[in-house]
């Protein structure tokens, strides 16, 4: 098919505040490096690098109940939010390379508040929903979602630097896929929601067409809302990307992966995606470095209409002899 003619908006997000392991701050350039840009270009995407945030450097950030950091992955976000939204306004599908996923935050919520209400794809081995009474490690990036979800507002306690946020996706608005490894009171706000969660249980009873079929069905039948899709590299199997923070055995295949990618750009919804979690230091050899990396880029390029098929600009012309 031809490819659909979209524009990216990339931000950088080197930030790895929301979790305790030094080196996914390094993921953005690490993913420039692989050639994001060029590839993206060469597939007819026009491309607007918004170039990395810069961070504040906060000294006394000391852990509020129970969780680390908070000060800092609030103005981080903060200024995340205001960077997605001048993206947004400027036409462009915006990309968010992280940086680790307590960054959902304030893409999610930057997203929300350019466009309106979203639909939420969470594509990723863990579902990121603790609350800070909830979260057994105090890490922020388990927990990006329990600010965002409206329905968790009366279980999450006030903290500093967040209150430029408010929540601003509904439940019924957010579909899960790959998850395998799932705190207890997740799978309990999950269960009370009524969250739409394909596990990995359901990618193979159901195959990952299926899947997709029925996320894109049950995200459309209450309108064609914009797409954010939040993907954590994670939600792949580590045999193929092993560089990220927290590995767990059984998870999507390559090819599943970038299904998902191919099949929401299809949609015509998708509107903002983030890539986060690839932690070039966690890698134990090169190779499983570029492995992680060049999946990163590949997911973002199917988001951008590659196709495995083969793919054409839409004025290809055969030379004449
Ligand atoms: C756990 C927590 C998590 C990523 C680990 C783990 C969350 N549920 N997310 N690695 N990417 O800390 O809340
Ligand atoms: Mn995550
Ligand atoms: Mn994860
Ligand atoms: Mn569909």
């Amino acid at each position: 098919p031809p490819l659909p003619q979209r524009s990216a908006g990339i931000i950088g997000a080197p930030f790895s505040k929301g979790q305790h392991r030094g080196g996914v701050e390094t993921g953005p350039d690490r993913i420039r490096a692989a050639g994001l840009l060029q590839r993206l270009q060469q597939q007819g995407c026009a491309v607007k690098d918004y170039g990395n945030l810069a961070f504040e450097d906060l000294t006394d950030d000391e852990p509020v109940r129970g969780s680390n950091r908070v000060r800092a992955v609030g103005s981080a976000n903060q200024r995340l939010s205001e960077a997605v939204q001048a993206v947004k306004k400027d036409g462009h599908t915006a990309v968010m390379l992280g940086g680790d996923h307590s960054l959902a935050i304030g893409s999610i919520h930057g997203h929300s508040a350019a466009v309106g209400q979203l639909s939420v794809l969470w594509v990723d081995a863990h579902a990121d929903v603790n609350t800070p009474l909830t979260s057994y490690t105090g890490n922020l990036h388990g927990q990006p979602l329990s600010y965002l979800l409206r329905e968790l507002r009366p279980k999450v306690p006030a903290l500093p630097n967040f209150s430029w946020m408010q929540p601003c996706v509904s439940a019924r608005d957010l579909v899960y896929i790959g998850l395998r490894d799932v705190d207890p009171a997740e799978h309990y706000i999950l269960k009370l929601l009524g969250v739409k969660v394909f596990s990995m249980s359901e990618v193979d009873q159901l195959g990952v067409a299926r899947v997709m079929e029925e996320t894109c069905d049950y995200l459309c039948s209450r309108g064609k809302k914009p797409i954010h899709l939040s993907y954590d590299i994670d939600a792949i199997d580590p045999s193929v990307t092993p560089a990220t923070g927290t590995p767990v055995v059984g998870g999507l295949t390559y090819r599943e992966g970038l299904y998902i990618t191919e099949h929401l750009c299809q949609t015509g919804l998708l509107s903002a995606v983030d890539l986060v979690e690839v932690n070039p230091l966690r890698g134990r050899t090169e190779e499983e470095v570029r492995s992680t990396v060049s999946t990163a880029v590949d997911l973002l390029l199917g988001c951008f209409g590659r196709v495995r098929e083969g793919n054409h600009p839409l004025d290809y012309h055969l030379p004449e002899p």
